[in-house]
């Protein structure tokens, strides 16, 4: 008897997410003032249904920038995110939904990357027209971790002949003006800024001193929570102030704004809850004039797909945090790595997060949770 087969297309019956954490060594230890770190542990969200789609969270192993870790990502994905996502695959429905959740931002803008990537392959758009993005390529700047001077020195000197178009120092109590001063003395007029990641609460003398070196802006010296301190030690320099960690959403932003806490804003996705806030983030900014730029987090090709698309965004005219793959990684997860020409990475332009992830090399690493969505 002949046997008739029926191909039809149909939205899937079936759907699963697939959780990877993996580890990823650092080429160069990054020393902050909250800790070193020799490796990147990685937490990644696959979609797999009708199509594929992926987030990175940017927690790590260790709740030093925040109090969000890996651990409770993937805690609160597991008890309450996956429910939500269960009910809309929209990422604003997500998001929206996702608020009667408190906090867990990183974990949340995951999910919901994951989801935006989806949505734009569905629509089989990229993601960055989906968002207003118009740039084709972004200004790379480099974030250097605390070295021993001499290997500090030949690492900025090797950044600057790379190309990279803004210098980042990390600083912290006894790591702070000398270094700066001897790097000024060294070379010169280089666009040059600091990030102190919270350590200076108890030396503001310390930012005041700062105040000389004509730094582009001195990064969140002071605690989170404190827009008071922040706002105290503006009215004095005229460096301008940049807040990272305390800015958790547009309301953050115009706190800042109002307060005077700060005159220029690091944007990290994960770290204010996903696009969706983010995009307020950036239209507030752009509304009020403040300069914005996008931090990162030591993102594998994942994570630094969604910073570079962000960045296609004219709101963006400060050099982000984001170097090339090769600066982080021996190997990253990705089959393109993102690679930097004359100080500048290319936006993706494929459909969604316009990358292709290296599965086989993923699995390999990781471990790996199963979920069911459908
Ligand atoms: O404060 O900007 C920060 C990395 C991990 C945690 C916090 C920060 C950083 C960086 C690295 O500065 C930026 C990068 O991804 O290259
Ligand atoms: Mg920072």
């Amino acid at each position: 008897m002949k046997k008739f087969i029926l191909k039809i297309h149909i939205t899937p019956l079936m759907a699963k997410i697939f959780v990877y954490n993996l580890k990823l060594p650092l080429k160069i230890p990054f020393e902050t003032s909250f800790g070193v770190q020799n490796e990147r542990d990685v937490l990644l969200f696959r979609y797999s249904g009708d199509v594929e789609a992926w987030g990175e969270s940017v927690t790590d192993s260790y709740p030093g920038y925040s109090y969000e870790d890996n651990g409770t990502a993937l805690y609160i994905f597991r008890n309450y995110l996956l429910e939500i996502l269960r009910e809309t695959e929209d990422p604003y429905n997500f998001i929206e939904a996702s608020k009667k959740i408190k906090g867990h931002n990183m974990a949340k803008s995951a999910v919901e990357t994951m989801l935006w990537d989806l949505k734009a392959k569905r629509e089989k758009k990229g993601l960055k027209e989906l968002i207003g993005g118009k740039k084709e390529r972004i200004e790379s700047g480099i974030s250097i971790g605390i070295l021993p001077m001499e290997r500090l020195i030949s690492m900025v000197r090797n950044s600057l002949d790379k190309g990279y178009r803004r210098i980042k120092l990390k600083v912290k109590p006894g790591w702070d003006v000398d270094v700066v001063r001897a790097i000024r003395r060294e070379f010169g007029d280089i666009p040059l800024t600091v990030d102190a990641n919270q350590a200076f609460e108890k030396n503001p003398e310390l930012v005041l001193a700062l105040d000389r070196y004509e730094l582009l802006m001195i990064e969140q010296p002071m605690n989170e929570r404190n827009f008071l301190g922040h706002s105290r030690l503006q009215k004095q320099m005229s460096t301008p102030i940049c807040l990272d960690e305390s800015i958790h959403s547009v309301d953050d932003a115009q706190r800042m704004l109002e307060m005077d806490a700060g005159r220029i804003i690091n944007l990290k996705i994960g770290r204010v809850g996903g696009l969706s806030e983010s995009l307020k983030i950036i239209e507030f900014a752009g509304k009020n004039k403040i300069p914005i730029w996008c931090g990162g987090m030591l993102e594998t090709g994942i994570g630094r797909a969604l910073n570079v698309i962000v960045q296609s965004r004219e709101e963006f005219r400060i050099p982000g945090d984001t170097s090339p793959s090769d600066r982080y990684f021996e190997r990253d997860v990705i089959k393109r790595p993102f690679i930097m020409k004359n100080g500048m990475i290319d936006v993706p332009d494929g459909i969604g997060l316009g990358i292709e992830p290296d599965i086989e090399f993923i699995e390999k690493l990781s471990k790996v949770h199963e979920f069911e969505v459908v």
